[in-house]
């Protein structure tokens, strides 16, 4: 009896010490006081979601990681995303999240951190460092579900969970779309799976996405849209609806499917 509630007192003992120390200055006891409930309130990560993703080769990467080559030339996307947008977007934004991404995380843990235990405890890091980590990841992932190749729809496995979660492709393309379109201000449109294998739309702002422990509808992104005004102003100015439209022309949908079946075996 005495042995398990010694631990219990010792932990007593030892805050009781604390804010004795701590109250010797009324600044770092208010201090102390808001860090604690500010660490009680910060949403968790996922358990079943963090174990899946911690088995896909892409989330090993970390916050020493460099832009993977675009899979195909800038005017590919042509005429659903000009060249010119692509190429700034490539070579300016998306280089600028993983520069300072790099840059910001080369003094701290996170440099050695695979991105999924990142994402996973994002409410632990300073905010610039979630905005480019994101930025890095998000841009990762949305050029390699875009193609030049026209005609793709979903089949295989997708499509039936699609049909099974929206009830046919064209609800499904018009509750993404919506995602996209309604999204206040700079933000992502996501096809994500959740922690049951199930499908989820759902839209971020920012740079945050369904992997963050800070984000509320959560799961393993399998499609994703950049709503961001840098995406699309060049081209389509204030007419972002048009831009998202558009979009399902260039969907990389064999990609997506791959992406589904890997994170269905990942929850596994
Ligand atoms: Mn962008």
């Amino acid at each position: 009896m005495k042995n398990s509630i010694s631990p219990d007192l010792k932990v007593q003992n030892s805050r009781r010490d604390f804010f004795k120390k701590a109250s010797l200055s009324g600044i770092a006891l208010f201090v102390t006081s808001k860090f604690s409930f500010a660490a009680r309130s910060a949403s968790a990560g996922n358990p079943t979601l963090n174990q899946a993703v911690s088995k896909l080769a892409e989330y090993q990467l970390t916050g020493q990681s460099k832009q993977i080559p675009l899979p195909y030339a800038y005017n590919a996307l042509e005429p659903c995303v000009d060249a010119k947008t692509m190429e700034i977007h490539y070579s300016k934004h998306h280089a600028a999240y993983t520069k300072n991404m790099n840059e910001s995380s080369a003094t701290t843990d996170y440099a050695t951190k695979p991105l999924f235990q990142v994402f996973s405890e994002m409410e632990k890091y300073p905010v610039f460092l979630k905005n480019n980590a994101g930025g890095f990841y998000n841009h990762l992932l949305f050029w390699t579900i875009m193609s030049h190749s026209t005609g793709q729809e979903p089949e295989g496995n997708l499509l039936t969970a699609i049909n099974e979660s929206f009830g046919s492709v064209a609800k499904f393309k018009e509750g993404f779309s919506n995602a996209g379109k309604k999204q206040f201000g700079s933000g992502w449109a996501w096809l994500s799976v959740n922690e049951k294998g199930k499908l989820v739309i759902s839209s971020t702002q920012n740079q945050d996405n369904p992997l963050m422990s800070t984000t509320e509808v959560k799961g393993i992104p399998v499609l994703a849209l950049d709503v961001w005004e840098h995406a699309y102003y060049l081209q389509y100015q204030n007419r972002r609806p048009d831009y998202v439209d558009s979009f399902w022309k260039i969907v990389n949908w064999k990609e997506v499917s791959r992406r589904y079946d890997e994170a269905l075996g990942a929850l596994k």
